[in-house]
């Protein structure tokens, strides 16, 4: 199967600002932001969505997660607040078939989202 968008980034194929990376995850400025600070965080392994993960990517979502909270924290959302979105198949808006945390914030959100 061919790369996604998202491995390629990974591989540096393409290019990407890049905000945290590990041996696990990557996490890089979203290219259509749609906050004041929008953040995709990635795990490397290629995983499509959040309904495909399996038991043994336990350990690696809960890394994810921790890693999206302290991104936050170094981008200054803390304060005042940010949003975690995974969209997840057709009527979520899912685009890319890479799995990835959206990190949202610098702007008051709306709720229900749309
Ligand atoms: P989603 O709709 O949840 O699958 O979100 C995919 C996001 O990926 C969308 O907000 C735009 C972002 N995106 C798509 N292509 C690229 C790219 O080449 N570079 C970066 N930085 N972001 C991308």
């Amino acid at each position: 199967m061919s790369k996604t968008i998202f491995e390629r980034i990974i591989a540096r194929e393409l290019p990407a600002t890049i905000v945290y990376e590990d041996e696990l995850v990557l996490a890089f400025r979203d290219i259509n932001p749609q906050a004041p600070t929008h953040v995709l965080i990635i795990p490397k392994k290629p995983i499509p969505r959040i309904a495909e993960a399996q038991a043994e990517d336990q350990a690696l979502l809960g890394h994810l997660l921790l890693k999206a909270a302290e991104v936050a924290r170094q981008l200054g959302l803390d304060r005042t607040g940010f949003r975690l979105v995974f969209n997840n198949g057709r009527d979520a808006g899912e685009a890319v078939p890479h799995l990835h945390c959206h990190i949202l914030g610098g702007r008051r959100m709306g709720w229900p989202p749309g």
